[in-house]
């Protein structure tokens, strides 16, 4: 179907799994107020070492783009996302130490050594720029779509809590999602069936894991 882009056609088709992903009761607990707080602590330990693997994988990104991509502004894309990496790793350490959350001691749940397993296996050079830039759009826009609800009409987020949304939820880094999701579309519709097959089950994937992931805050394991 070539009237219809691909990532929204996915989002569509897979409604459920994106809006346990985009509306998952932790996120939804910032939003009420309900939070509770030792709940955002593990969070934030955790997401700091996800971030950590998070560098790596979109450094091969950028190598990909760079090898493979016909649009030399993509280059220009990821590198922004780079940056703002930069950005967000010293904020982590930041709102750790406002939280006494101590990051040298946080060990990483099952959940996220998946998960960041499974961004290793990403990094590979067999896997194809289509495949990996729809992963890293689908990535983002969990966090950007969850966190930019914390912040939307009615929503009652602990003003504490408030920058941690404005990190993700903010306008630039909307437009910047919807950027990757522009590039994303457009190497999907120059993709073979079997590329677009292997993208459409990698979004899939980080789908269940961001799910999996919010679930850790629940500190059951
Ligand atoms: C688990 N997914 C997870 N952590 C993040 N920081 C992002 C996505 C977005 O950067």
């Amino acid at each position: 179907n070539k009237e219809i882009l691909m990532i929204q056609k996915w989002l569509n088709q897979h409604n459920e799994l994106y809006t346990s992903a985009t509306r998952h009761p932790f996120t939804l607990s910032i939003r009420d107020g309900s939070v509770d707080l030792s709940a955002f602590k593990r969070w934030l330990g955790q997401d700091y070492i996800f971030v950590r693997a998070f560098v790596p994988f979109v450094a091969s990104l950028l190598l990909k783009a760079w090898k493979e991509s016909d649009d030399d502004s993509d280059i220009e894309v990821i590198l922004g996302g780079i940056a703002a990496l930069n950005d967000e790793v010293s904020w982590f350490k930041r709102e750790a130490s406002k939280w006494s959350v101590p990051l040298s001691a946080t060990v990483p749940q099952k959940t996220n050594l998946e998960y960041c397993r499974f961004l290793e296996s990403l990094m590979s050079p067999e896997v194809d720029y289509t495949v990996a830039v729809t992963a890293f759009w689908a990535i983002e826009a969990v966090y950007q779509e969850s966190y930019a609800h914390c912040l939307s009409d009615g929503s009652k987020t602990p003003e504490e809590l408030k920058e941690t949304c404005q990190r993700w939820g903010n306008d630039g880094f909307g437009q910047y999602c919807h950027t990757l999701q522009n590039i994303a579309n457009r190497r999907l519709e120059k993709s073979s069936e079997d590329i677009i097959s292997k993208a459409e089950a990698t979004v899939i994937r980080v789908l269940e894991y961001e799910v999996e992931f919010w679930n850790m805050s629940r500190g059951e394991t």
